[in-house]
């Protein structure tokens, strides 16, 4: 079972560059938590990776929420991401076809495939979209995690789709450009060279308004399968955000630890 092999070993197993970079960086670390820096100001998003670069593997961004965008942000966030050793993930979902999505991640004023080591797309326009990503791409060593699965309740996603999805992760001519899947569970896939990210992880609350649900970080990683766990309000909104990523850096890993160890 994927669950129960290190970090280390499934390095060792992934056909994706990214996925193999990505682990090992865990590994030496010791964090599976990633950031979800949902800010709109490029100030406060820096401000908060800075404080919690030392604590996390990966920091995920929404760029079309920053107000004040800038070419200087970009590259400010990734002397950071080398300074304190992450990874960088823009959280684009794409969904359209590939020859949109080829102009959505290398054009336009984010220029995504020129900075973000990572992106994540759904699978709604089936395989065309991992080809249409990898066309945009002129030699950099880049990644995508495709959604098997939402935290959202009611959210439209079946068996079948999540099945299909995974077959598109997992088979055909550009496994290599797939580091990831983002699913609520672990037996949404099977190929430990594959990282399970998983939203919808906070220690106090359930639910927020708008259809979030949440779950404690040991029942994500040690009965849900996460990889990677992804904390956006349990840090950004709590009074002491760095201690925060410590407290959740440290539960994480913990139960990882636990799950590698039974
Ligand atoms: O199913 C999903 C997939 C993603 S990537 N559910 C999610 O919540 N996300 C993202 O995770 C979402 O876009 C947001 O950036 C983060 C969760 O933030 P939080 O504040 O609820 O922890």
């Amino acid at each position: 079972v994927r669950t129960r092999l290190t970090y280390e070993t499934r390095a060792n197993l992934a056909k994706s560059p990214l996925a193999k970079r990505l682990f090992n960086l865990m590994a030496n670390k010791q964090t599976n938590l990633c950031l979800a820096a949902d800010l709109t100001k490029a100030a406060d998003i820096l401000d908060m990776a800075e404080k919690c670069g030392p604590y996390i593997c990966l920091l995920k961004t929404h760029v079309d929420i920053v107000e004040d965008f800038s070419d200087s942000f970009i590259s400010s966030l990734q002397t950071l991401a080398k300074q304190h050793n992450f990874v960088l993930m823009e959280d684009r979902k794409f969904a359209d076809i590939g020859n949109t999505v080829s102009l959505q991640y290398s054009k336009g004023i984010y220029k995504i495939s020129s900075w973000a080591d990572l992106v994540t797309a759904h699978t709604l326009p089936g395989r065309s979209i991992v080809q249409g990503l990898k066309a945009a791409l002129e030699g950099e060593e880049r990644g995508v995690f495709l959604l098997a699965e939402m935290s959202s309740s009611g959210n439209l996603i079946d068996d079948k789709y999540k099945e299909t999805s995974v077959k598109i992760a997992t088979e055909g001519g550009d496994v290599d450009f797939v580091a990831g899947v983002v699913c609520q569970s672990s037996n949404c896939f099977a190929f430990p060279g594959l990282i399970q990210l998983t939203p919808g992880v906070k220690i106090n609350e359930n639910v927020d308004k708008l259809g979030q649900q949440y779950q404690t970080p040991e029942h994500v990683v040690k009965q849900l399968g996460a990889d990677i766990a992804v904390v956006g309000r349990g840090i950004l909104q709590a009074s002491n955000p760095q201690q925060a990523a410590i407290n959740y850096r440290d539960r994480l890993w913990a139960a990882y630890t636990e799950r590698v160890a039974k």
